[in-house]
């Protein structure tokens, strides 16, 4: 657990993580919550990346519109999804990188196929969004909605009950903020990397933190 660290929302900005990796210790094991695709312009590098050197990753809701959107808009044309579509979504630029590279793409799908919704080491419990109000749910099959589930009210996520309740600790990302987001059970490190803020990776042990501005490549100005 001394070595693992985990790194929040992605969103393709791959010379970010780079950037990020480097300082890390060598050999780091990586843990990402999800949301590596989408928004910023590398998501195929990013993608690539974390499934090469065989890092885990939960799936987060971007990797679900992916999975089941950008077949229909590649093969079909058929881009009236809001994930193909709308800016915000950011669905387009991922469009765009794997428009030429199909095979990829069929490799990748398959990746995303079998990420897991949750990862739990020791008592770190490790989810795409706030997934403490759902521990005691994790196994039941239909979790998807529960672990992506958007929490717009941040006094929502407040201690949501003691730590000897549930014996871990929750690290998230999917809501982001301009700063690391800190509980008693619960650390989001979704720092906005996509939106020109920077990228978080947290010491899984310690809880430490250490932040990457992002690197302007990443991004559409
Ligand atoms: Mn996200």
């Amino acid at each position: 657990m001394k070595n693992s660290f985990v790194i929040g929302d992605v969103h393709g900005c791959y010379h970010t993580l780079l950037n990020l990796i480097k300082k890390l210790p060598k050999k780091a094991k990586l843990i990402f919550v999800g949301d590596l695709c989408d928004k910023g312009l590398f998501s195929k590098d990013v993608i690539e990346y974390v499934k090469q050197n065989k890092h885990l990753c939960v799936k987060g809701n971007h990797e679900y519109l992916m999975q089941t959107y950008i077949k229909k808009a590649i093969f079909e044309g058929d881009l009236s999804s809001k994930w193909a579509s709308r800016r915000g979504w950011g669905g387009k630029q991922t469009i765009t990188n794997y428009i030429n590279d199909l095979k990829l793409l069929k490799k990748h799908l398959e990746w995303i196929d079998k990420l897991p919704l949750y990862i739990e080491i020791e008592d770190r419990f490790i989810t795409h969004g706030f997934g403490l109000p759902y521990y005691k749910r994790k196994h039941l099959k239909d979790t998807h909605s529960l672990f992506v589930n958007r929490i717009h009210d941040t006094t929502f996520i407040k201690d949501w009950e003691d730590f000897k309740t549930y014996r871990v600790i929750n690290i998230f990302g999917h809501c982001n903020f301009s700063e690391v987001l800190r509980g008693k059970n619960y650390t989001c490190i979704d720092t906005g990397c996509c939106y020109g803020n920077k990228l978080t990776a947290i010491n899984l042990k310690t809880l430490e933190t250490i932040e990457e501005k992002t690197d302007p490549k990443d991004i559409i100005p």
